[in-house]
């Protein structure tokens, strides 16, 4: 398996106070074996001289720990960006980056003036001075940025949740009105227990199953709080939202349920349906008839009129599932996913870290 949620290894990042503290506490630690025959205002000298080094090498490394680590936004997959954007903001998230690398100039200048005035120092107390000003100093730039590395510690915390999506795995979603049976399927579906997940803006979990078909590494997902409802009834994040499926689709089940026990009429069913067709008129659709188990003949007959040749299924024994996942994969554009997975894996190779201003 590729790259999962990328934002689920990024390593712990501190906060500034938490930087401060460790930079701290292990400069403090450092202990230099010096001669007794070298002169105290020597010995002092050396040691400040190594704590110093010791302080300011300690923060830069967290410092670019915390960028390095985090996802190269610009290598994101579109998915994970468009879902990055919404919440935390693309913007911001570069900004808050960008300020915290920014600050490893200046301490490395600090550092240097200052270590070249614990060369010239000539008294003890005036050496101890100078490291302790210097380490002033470089608490005040961390500090400084303390505001941006909170935005990126909570950022982390947010985008973690998002369900973890295979980039280069054939993607079925599965869409349609709340109760039809959406999560039944990926449940009945998936070879492993599906992983719970969240979207942004819907309290709803998302499911996320994998399975096999025919040689494929497929992966399936519903979308609660997503396609399951007309988009005149969504705001401006919630669109977004919906957006950034055509990202991770492949190939979409719509799935109706005829039996309306789902609470909602044949006729809302199909006007979400005739929506979602004309959201993504390249994605395939395939529109499956949920519950023919509990679905009266009249009722099911009229659903055949509606939409012919649609597939017909059980989602909670499986009846007609293995038809339709066949025929979901042949819909997937193999050719272009592998251009897709090339393109990925070319940009993981070229990579180094962030881009944004280093000014
Ligand atoms: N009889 C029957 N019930 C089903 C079928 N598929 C789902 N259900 C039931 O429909 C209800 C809603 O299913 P769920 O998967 O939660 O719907 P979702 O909101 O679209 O994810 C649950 O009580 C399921 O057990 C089916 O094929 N036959
Ligand atoms: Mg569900």
């Amino acid at each position: 398996m590729s790259a999962l949620n990328p934002f689920k290894r990024i390593p712990t990042i501190m906060r500034a106070e938490e930087i401060v503290e460790y930079a701290h506490s292990r400069s403090v630690k450092v202990s230099v074996k010096s001669s007794r025959m070298i002169e105290k205002v020597e010995r002092a000298r050396i040691r400040e001289v190594a704590r110093l080094q010791e302080f300011s090498r300690n923060v830069k490394t967290k410092l670019r720990d915390a960028v390095e680590e985090f996802p190269s936004i610009d290598r994101l997959h579109p998915f994970y960006l468009e879902l990055t954007d919404i919440l935390v903001g693309i913007d911001r998230l570069k900004q808050a980056l960008g300020a915290i690398y920014n600050c490893i100039p200046p301490i490395e200048e600090i550092t240097r003036t200052h270590l070249e005035a614990l060369k010239l120092g000539q008294d003890y107390k005036q050496l101890k001075r100078t490291r302790s000003a210097a380490k002033g100093r470089i608490s005040s730039i961390i500090r400084g940025t303390a505001d941006n590395l909170d935005f990126i510690i909570e950022a982390k915390k947010k985008l973690a949740t998002l369900p973890g999506i295979l980039p280069n795995s054939p993607t079925i979603v599965c869409a349609g009105f709340p109760n039809v049976g959406k999560s039944t399927l990926v449940r009945t579906v998936s070879t492993a227990e599906p992983e719970i997940a969240y979207y942004p803006f819907t309290t709803k979990r998302v499911i996320l199953g994998h399975l096999k078909v025919r040689d494929y590494r497929v992966q399936i997902v519903d979308t609660p709080g997503l396609l399951d409802r007309p988009m005149s009834k969504r705001n401006d994040i919630e669109r977004q939202a919906v957006t950034a499926l055509k990202y991770l689709a492949h190939v979409i089940i719509f799935m109706l349920d005829p039996s309306e026990a789902c609470g909602w009429s044949m006729d809302d069913q199909l006007n979400l349906l005739r929506e979602v067709q004309r959201m993504f008129p390249i994605i395939p659709i395939l529109i499956t008839l949920n519950k023919t188990d509990i679905t009266p003949p009249d009722k099911l007959a009229e659903a055949r009129r509606a939409v012919p040749n649609a597939y017909e299924i059980n989602a909670i024994d499986g009846t007609g599932v293995d038809v339709l996942l066949q025929d979901a994969v042949e819909e997937v554009d193999l050719v272009s996913l592998q251009e897709e997975i090339d393109e990925h894996i070319g940009s993981l190779t070229g990579r180094e870290s962030n881009t944004f201003d280093r000014d």
